[in-house]
């Protein structure tokens, strides 16, 4: 392939904070939403945290840091996305002193990191809110949740006023809609939460990202915000105008999030759409003024899969997916999870958002989840033979390159999971998306040794020829 990437394209990694730190209760730290949750983030939560539960130990990345980031720097890497967890700084969340043992771990791997010229991407919030929020408060339902994140986001903006320049709100936003307990941490089962009150929730993040967003640029003008949506283009099942018009409100509920975010206030078509469904959002006075002033510099996505939808989706086979379902595309293949792969979804994706924004692009997660065999090669080292995903991440890349001879602007890469962590939505360890083998076990079993699979070598390549390898 012959696509320029941009000189400065910020080639990477993603992780987040809950699902590769483990030291779940180490140096005071408090209980998250996923310390509760052994089965993922759709399955029922316990009283407390429980042995089966794999985010507890992670990969121990808490305490194996310097390892995995020389690892990262090795490949090239030029930027490393993680998420700070919320309940290492405020415990509770409702604190107003945060936790110093907290953010003097950040301020390590952030120095660790620059050691190697890697520029960290942080999320202040992947699915972590702190448990006592959700117990005491019902997550974001309760409008108290924007000033306990406004003081931690001061905080750590504070703290971290020099070691970091790119920061997202709120991981995969508009997933609120959908798993409201793992990302909201709204603790009413999904089936009693009314409309009324998830909605409510949606405007009480939103408004706390435009504040996160005008926080930030008075303490440092140079920060870069950006929110962070699930892409999921959404493809009409057959030309009938009823399946384009389905397909066409199934991604408003994607772009009211971008929408608000980008443009800075309720667009018209989400109004009609409250008007239909009997919802009256409460805006205190400011929100409105909050919304429109501290728009984002960016946009970020993750991008795994498109879908299908229907006038009559009953009528289909349901496809398995990302957090939100559609119907299953003939058309295309599936990961071993059902995953639909696409990557001209990914070309697709980035060009509606350029079209509609004309912001700058972060593709900040995106890979193939599998079940990976440790080897003993030729050489007699371990390592993992993943041509299936060094083919799923060049096919992607290659329409980023596509999307990029178009005139979209892409900021970077960050590919998910770059080292092997926990699953989100299984909580399993066997669903893999790294470059590196971490060994561990869904019995929790393994050495948690490290080992380069042969799609650490692809990357570096890629990295090392700004793309000119795929
Ligand atoms: C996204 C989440 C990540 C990540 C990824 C892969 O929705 O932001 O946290 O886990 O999906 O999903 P899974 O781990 O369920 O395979």
């Amino acid at each position: 392939m012959t696509t320029e990437f941009p000189k400065d394209f910020l080639w990477g990694g993603a992780t987040a904070a809950n699902q590769y730190e483990g030291a779940y209760n180490v140096d005071g730290k408090g209980l998250s939403v996923q310390d509760v949750t052994p089965q993922g983030g759709f399955g029922p939560i316990t009283d407390g945290p429980t042995e089966d539960n794999l985010k507890l130990e992670g990969i121990d990345f808490y305490h194996r840091y310097k390892e995995d980031i020389a690892l990262f720097a090795e490949m090239g890497f030029k930027v490393y996305r993680t998420s700070i967890a919320w309940s290492r700084i405020f415990p509770n969340g409702d604190e107003s002193e945060p936790n110093e043992a907290g953010l003097a771990f950040y301020d390590k791997v952030f120095d660790e990191l620059h050691k190697y010229g890697i520029e960290p991407l942080v999320t202040l919030s992947h699915y972590e809110t702190p448990l006592h929020l959700s117990k005491e408060y019902n997550g974001w339902t309760n409008r108290k949740l924007i000033g306990f994140y406004e003081n931690y986001v001061r905080t750590v903006f504070t703290r971290y006023k020099d070691k970091v320049k790119y920061w997202l709100t709120f991981n995969e936003v508009n997933s609120v809609l959908h798993a409201p307990f793992m990302s909201g941490g709204i603790l009413t089962p999904p089936e009693e939460l009314s409309k009324q009150d998830l909605y409510q929730a949606v405007h009480h993040e939103l408004v706390a990202s435009a504040s996160a967003t005008k926080i930030a640029k008075e303490i440092n003008p140079d920060f870069q915000i950006g929110c962070m949506v699930i892409a999921m283009p959404t493809y009409p099942m057959t030309p009938d105008p009823d399946d384009v018009v389905a397909a066409m409100h199934a991604e408003r509920q994607n772009y009211l999030f971008s929408d608000i975010h980008v443009r800075g206030k309720y667009p018209n078509y989400i109004k009609r759409f409250f008007r239909d469904n009997d919802i009256s959002i409460h805006f205190e006075s400011g929100d409105e003024e909050l919304l429109a002033e501290n728009t984002v510099d960016f946009i970020s996505f993750s991008y795994y899969m498109s879908v299908a939808q229907a006038a009559h989706p009953e009528k289909y086979n349901k496809g398995k997916g990302n957090i939100m379902g559609g119907i299953a595309n003939p058309h295309l293949k599936a990961s071993e999870w059902g995953w639909q792969i696409d990557p001209k979804g990914l070309y697709i994706a980035l060009n509606d958002f350029y079209d509609r924004y004309q912001k700058p692009l972060f593709i900040v997660e995106n890979g193939l989840g599998a079940v990976d065999e440790l080897i003993t090669d030729e050489n007699g080292n371990k390592t993992v033979h993943d041509d299936y995903r060094i083919e799923y991440m060049n096919d992607h890349l290659v329409q980023v390159g596509e999307a990029i001879k178009d005139g979209v602007e892409v900021m970077g890469y960050t590919s998910w999971g770059c080292i092997d962590l926990v699953s989100a939505s299984t909580a399993e360890m066997k669903k893999r998306y790294g470059f590196i083998y971490v060994d561990r076990n869904n019995d929790g079993t393994g050495t948690l040794e490290r080992y380069k699979k042969k799609s650490f070598y692809w990357y570096k390549d890629v990295i090392a020829s700004n793309g000119a390898t795929l």
